[in-house]
């Protein structure tokens, strides 16, 4: 039996923010499509090392994000060196294809159903493996999508404070939207794709945990698909997270009725149209966690502050705050690259935790500091963990009231004490002479 190892690189976390990880969707996704007959090896470098000895006949490499590229790259450099076929695929491959095929064997663009990477893997097997696997925007039939396999994680790694954190689904995929900082829409045409709901009804009841992350880009595409999609999960009883959601009177009451707990909101300016969205969503149960892009040309030291003090009054329950990053194919990126305001292509602070251009009405200095005020401000009377577990304690209140509450099963003390010890620190210094690829 051929063992693939199905690897997923080490990103930095926001340092502002408290570390947990989340189980990693792309590649549960690319499981469900690995033929039965390979033995999967799963490595998710956010929360384990690379065993010195993994026994891999061949490796799938997937990279979500820009800032995973410089890890890849060493870890492609380690496996080939011992002769080892590395196959690279997810979002970020797609996005800086050139450069990841110079460092891996294979490239895979696009996405991974209807038996586009079990074919990949049987040119694999016979010696024939092609430098590029070209399917981007040609998109496999939405059915072909089946069940993510979760069983390839080890859940106990995905937890916080010993408590088991989301599991993710996704109950459709592309957007229609083209939003300034964003990639979705080169990555999937504009074209939004929603799965056939008893598949997504089917997936969510297999999943053994109550709560959920529904990962898809946008809850705002489709008013129609949205109230069939509520209405089909209800009896589930699941409780929820997701993306944000259309700001309407009664998808924003069935979403709450199907058991959503809180959605991120994009807050980009202290207006009334956002005050009452937060509102609306509050009004209904639904708790808020705020992302906040900072650095936009209309924002200056001034502006910032006036956003904090307003998420503050309007009490969002939690804030999460970025840096504007020049991601690859992204619409700023074309006009920032026009006005020549990009500062560097290092991926590795590509993490929207740094500054990568210049700002409009700041020095990128003036930025940065104004990113590590706005998290220091915003968490200042009220700390991180206490806002993160009253939104836990929201969750919690909802079960209760459901039925669905089971009291959590803490993770063995050993593995949260090593979890707990090393929070903030970098991947070398917590892994050191564990990890048998080395760091530059
Ligand atoms: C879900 C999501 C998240 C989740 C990730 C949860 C997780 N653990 O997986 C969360 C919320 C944590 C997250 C965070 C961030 N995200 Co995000 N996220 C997404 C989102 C919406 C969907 C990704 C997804 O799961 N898709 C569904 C899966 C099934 O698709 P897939 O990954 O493409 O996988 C398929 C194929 O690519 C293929 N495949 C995957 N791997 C491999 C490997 C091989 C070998 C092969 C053959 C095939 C293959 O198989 C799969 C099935 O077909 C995307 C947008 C998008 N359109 O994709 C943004 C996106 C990836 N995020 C983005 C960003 C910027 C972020 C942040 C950095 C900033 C932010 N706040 O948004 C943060 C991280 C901050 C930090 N440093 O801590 C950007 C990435 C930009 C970039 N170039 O780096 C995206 C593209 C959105 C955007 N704004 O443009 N994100
Ligand atoms: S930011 Fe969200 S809504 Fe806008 S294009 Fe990207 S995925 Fe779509």
């Amino acid at each position: 039996m051929p063992k693939i190892g199905l690897i997923y690189p080490k990103w930095p976390k926001l340092p502002e923010q408290t570390e947990f990880h989340l189980p990693p969707h792309g590649p549960v996704c690319l499981a469900a499509t690995i033929p039965e007959d390979y033995e999967i090896i799963f490595i998710d470098e956010n929360v384990e090392p690379i065993p010195e000895n993994i026994d891999v006949d061949v490796v799938a490499l997937s990279m979500m994000l820009t800032c995973q590229i410089p890890r890849g790259k060493e870890i492609a450099k380690h496996f080939r060196k011992k002769g080892i076929k590395v196959i690279s695929g997810g979002i970020a491959t797609m996005l800086h294809a050139k450069e990841v095929s110079t460092f891996v064997d294979s490239v895979f663009l696009g996405e991974a159903e209807d038996g586009r990477f079990e074919r990949t893997l049987r040119d694999w097997e016979a010696g024939k493996l092609k430098p590029i696997y070209d399917y981007f925007r040609n998109h496999p039939p939405i059915e072909s999508i089946g069940p993510a396999r979760r069983d390839i994680l080890k859940k106990e790694l995905y937890t916080y404070r010993g408590i088991r954190m989301v599991d993710l689904v996704h109950a459709s995929r592309g957007c229609k939207f083209n939003c300034f900082p964003c990639c979705t829409a080169y990555l999937g045409g504009r074209v939004f794709r929603p799965r056939p709901l008893d598949k997504v009804v089917e997936e969510m009841a297999q999943i053994d945990n109550n709560r959920l992350f529904i990962v898809d880009n946008s809850l705002a595409q489709d008013k129609k698909w949205l109230l069939e999609l509520f209405e089909a999960i209800k009896p589930l009883k699941k409780k929820w997270i997701s993306h944000p959601m259309l700001d309407d009177e009664e998808v924003i009451s069935k979403a709450a009725e199907a058991g959503c707990w809180y959605v991120y909101q994009a807050v980009i300016d202290t207006s009334e149209v956002i005050r009452d969205r937060i509102k609306r969503l509050k009004d209904h149960g639904i708790g808020v966690e705020a992302a906040v892009l900072l650095g936009t040309d209309n924002q200056d030291e001034d502006y910032i502050k006036r956003l904090v003090d307003f998420l503050l009054e309007i009490d969002v329950d939690m804030a999460e705050f970025t840096i504007l990053t020049p991601f690859p194919h992204t619409p700023i990126t074309a006009k920032y690259e026009r006005e020549g305001r990009i500062l560097h292509k290092d991926w590795s602070k590509y993490t929207t935790a740094e500054v990568c251009f210049i700002p409009k009405r700041m020095s990128p200095e003036k930025l940065k500091e104004m990113y590590i005020y706005a998290w220091r401000t915003f968490y200042k009377d009220e700390p991180q963990e206490l806002k993160m577990a009253r939104l836990f304690f929201k969750v919690v209140q909802k079960e209760i009231q459901d039925g669905t509450y089971k009291p959590a099963r803490l993770t063995p003390r050993r593995r949260w004490t090593h979890l707990a010890q090393n929070q903030n620190k970098t991947q070398k210094e917590e892994y050191g002479n564990k990890v048998s690829i080395s760091f530059n």
